[in-house]
């Protein structure tokens, strides 16, 4: 199914609920947009899925795709972008489930052709935390430019939901696991079609829409 979450929640839904602490600098006004005291925009779509875990029973299977936003400005970042996350909840799902799934996607997104890896990570929601990387069609993993001479350039983060996320989200961690991931679609876009500025994506300039007829 397919899940559209509102794009103002508190800040309980929006990091507590997510396991991400107090202290944690993402909650900071330097990088959270506050709408007011309670209000803020979302940062992630995750309050999304909290919300199907708790509207549901397992199994579960969603996407949650919607802008988010976030203080951050350069060429590769914009206040708003858009993310899809995913969430699986069932009996016995493993990190050979979330491979599969991640893998799955990385080949719908760029190809058949390229590799994918998994490399660890760390995100508060998640435990164990990856981040999926293709191979670069660049130079074919040889290591150019575009990759930073590593062969691979890094397109999604996932995991296993943290036990007290599930917990949160009505889910009993002892009866359950789940997978989850997190794309960036316009950073996606940025690497498929070579757009070097996020910002274009957003003008509407006829010049570059025409070139996606
Ligand atoms: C990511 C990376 C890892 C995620 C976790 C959840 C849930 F359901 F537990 F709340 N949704 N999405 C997740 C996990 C998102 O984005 C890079």
């Amino acid at each position: 199914k397919i899940e559209y979450g509102p794009e103002a929640v508190d800040e309980f839904a929006n990091f507590d609920a997510v396991n991400i602490p107090q202290d944690h600098p993402a909650r900071d006004m330097q990088d959270t947009f506050f709408i007011n005291e309670k209000l803020l925009l979302r940062t992630q779509t995750s309050p999304g899925q909290i919300r199907v875990m708790e509207n549901r029973k397992p199994p579960i299977k969603v996407l949650v795709p919607g802008r988010v936003f976030r203080s951050d400005d350069d060429a590769t970042h914009s206040a708003m972008f858009h993310q899809m996350e995913g969430l699986v909840v069932d009996k016995g799902l493993t990190v050979c489930d979330l491979y599969g799934v991640l893998d799955k996607l990385a080949k719908e997104l760029f190809g058949e052709s390229r590799k994918t890896r998994l490399r660890p990570n760390f995100f508060p929601f998640t435990e164990p935390s990856v981040e999926l990387d293709v191979s670069c069609a660049m130079c074919g993993g040889e290591g150019c430019k575009l990759c930073k001479g590593t062969g691979w350039i890094e397109v999604l983060g996932g995991g296993m939901v943290h036990p007290k996320v599930l917990k949160n989200g009505g889910v009993d961690p002892e009866i359950y696991s789940g997978i989850a991931f997190g794309v960036g679609m316009d950073r996606i876009a940025m690497l498929k079609y070579g757009i070097p500025n996020i910002k274009l994506l957003f003008e509407n300039d006829a010049r570059l829409l025409e070139q996606f007829k």
